[in-house]
């Protein structure tokens, strides 16, 4: 692997030298890997999962021009080199290097001094990280959405994800349905709620924005104080709703646990950080809500819990071939901890 990574660092315009590399594990799709140098700034080398990204030079052009278009609004803020993501160009002037066996690889400088959190632990990191992603929605409001391609088409739509439910449903083996038996069950007396959201989307009741599609909280970076820095993992930025994003990050800040645990009685949502993170999210965005989107936010952290719950299950079902696992049952136990978590939700949703 190291002289794989050196010879793709050695196409990309830097002033320094490789010296050795470490694998960032955290995300299901993609490569990912912190390249250190003789010299700082060190650097994150990245393979882009072209199996399931299919237009990957679209990609890469959406979230270099939304990166530059953040740093052209905060040029006069200090600091802007470590709130917003940086692409390094190859030494043809390009975004991505296309390596062999059709490996599109994009560079990007690390920002030093960072942290990240898989779960949440203080209800002022909920608060932070709901500036962080409001503030993200708010820079990008005004950027011409049209020059963005669809990176996965009907990425968050409920619909075209219960279809894939659907078919997974007809090559289950028999023994992954018996498996699954009980949490089937439960998908079809959420079904009916699950589709609201999408409908107020299509009637056009909620407008579409950019939206960054991936708000784990795990994708903010935070400085050694905890302070929200910046967004990253910006694979997914294209046209959505304000709830997705909303909702995808409440879905992991609000979990007490890993969204991997198996320990189900580990896995709770934490309403106090619900509030944390609105009112941050609300402090940066609010003003620019409608009562609609507003009223609508805590269905949003219903519909993005229980939509990851679905494409996990999901997953399980076609024989685990989308999401990077590292044992057998592991994506029917991320279904069943998103699952737990909703229905912690659920219990609770007079607090919301
Ligand atoms: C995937 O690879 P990563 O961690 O950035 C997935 C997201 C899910 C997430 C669940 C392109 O994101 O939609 O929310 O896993 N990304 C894609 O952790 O499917
Ligand atoms: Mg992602």
């Amino acid at each position: 692997m190291k002289t794989q990574l050196e010879t793709i660092f050695s196409q990309f315009e830097h002033n320094t030298s490789f010296v050795s590399y470490k694998e960032l594990a955290s995300g299901h799709i993609n490569d990912t890997y912190l390249i250190e140098t003789s010299e700082k700034p060190y650097f994150v080398l990245q393979r882009i999962n072209h199996g399931v990204f299919k237009d990957v030079p679209g990609l890469i052009s959406n979230k270099v021009q939304v990166s530059d278009y953040m740093l052209e609004k905060k040029k006069d803020q200090p600091n802007v080199d470590r709130t917003v993501l940086r692409f390094a160009k190859t030494k043809t002037g390009a975004s991505y290097y296309k390596g062999p066996q059709e490996n599109f690889w994009n560079m990007m400088y690390f920002i030093e001094d960072s942290v990240t959190h898989e779960t949440v632990t203080d209800a002022e990191i909920a608060y932070e990280g709901g500036k962080l992603f409001g503030e993200f929605l708010t820079l990008t409001s005004d950027f011409d959405a049209s020059t963005l391609c669809e990176v996965i088409p009907k990425f968050h739509d409920m619909s075209f994800r219960f279809s894939q439910f659907e078919d997974a449903l007809k090559v289950a083996s028999q023994e992954r349905l018996t498996q699954a038996a009980d949490l089937l069950e439960k998908v079809a007396e959420l079904k009916e709620e699950m589709h609201i959201l999408q409908r107020l989307k299509e009637n056009g009741q909620i407008p579409l924005r950019v939206t960054h599609n991936d708000t784990k909280i795990s994708n903010a970076l935070f400085d050694t104080n905890n302070k929200g820095l910046c967004v990253i993992d910006t694979d997914t930025v294209m046209p959505g709703i304000v709830h997705y994003d909303f909702g995808d990050a409440i879905r992991t800040i609000c979990n007490t646990a890993a969204e991997d645990e198996q320990d189900l009685n580990k896995v709770s949502f934490n309403t106090d950080y619900y509030k944390a993170y609105a009112k941050g999210f609300l402090e940066k965005l609010g003003g620019t809500l409608t009562p609609l989107e507003i009223e609508n936010l805590p269905l949003a952290a219903k519909t993005m819990i229980f939509i990851m719950a679905l494409r996990f299950l999901t997953d399980f079902l076609n024989g685990d071939i989308y999401y990077k696992t590292n044992y057998a049952n592991h994506n029917i136990d991320r279904s069943r901890n998103q699952f737990k978590l909703l229905a912690s939700l659920i219990a609770q949703e007079t607090e919301l």
